[in-house]
């Protein structure tokens, strides 16, 4: 079965208990749940983590190498400072989806730039908590035309 590793960056372990305005009020809890769901409509399966320490995301996509077909990444703020996360994406040749909660380009200066977009398949930001929905979809499809 096709697998998806879904994999969130530093503080996102506490989405939906402070900035609501910003990140919403879904918990991460929720979105692990909904991409179970979706999973399960797509056909393929989801390994969902987090990870607040930049070195763990690296050694979670390396392990990825040879066992999940896709990875969508939130790296939180790492996303806009990592080469580390970047090199680790490119190293490990999994198409990889980049993916925001929010819409990075409509706020500070400093989110504009992601090292992770020049490795990405493609980026997803900007449509809350159901961009983890659309990000699967768009993968599985991806997956589907490349098999
Ligand atoms: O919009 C996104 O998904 C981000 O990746 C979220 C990161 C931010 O640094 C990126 O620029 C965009 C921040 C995640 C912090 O999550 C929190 C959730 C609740 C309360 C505080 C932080």
């Amino acid at each position: 079965m096709t697998s998806i590793l879904v994999l969130n960056g530093p503080n996102l372990n506490l989405l939906g208990t402070r900035q609501p305005e910003i990140y919403g009020s879904t918990t991460l809890a929720d979105i692990e749940a909904m991409c179970h769901d979706t999973a399960k409509t797509l056909g393929v399966s989801v390994t969902f983590e987090q990870n607040n320490v930049e070195g763990a995301m690296v050694d979670l996509i390396h392990a990825a190498r040879g066992i999940q077909d896709g990875i969508i990444l939130n790296a939180g703020a790492y996303t806009h400072t990592s080469v580390a996360l970047m090199d680790a994406v490119s190293s490990v040749e999994i198409p990889t989806i980049e993916l925001h909660l929010s819409n990075i380009h409509a706020r500070e200066e400093f989110r504009h730039t992601s090292y992770i977009a020049k490795v990405a398949l493609g980026v997803i930001c900007g449509f809350g908590a159901h961009g983890y929905v659309l990000a699967l979809q768009a993968m599985a499809q991806h997956l589907k035309a490349s098999s």
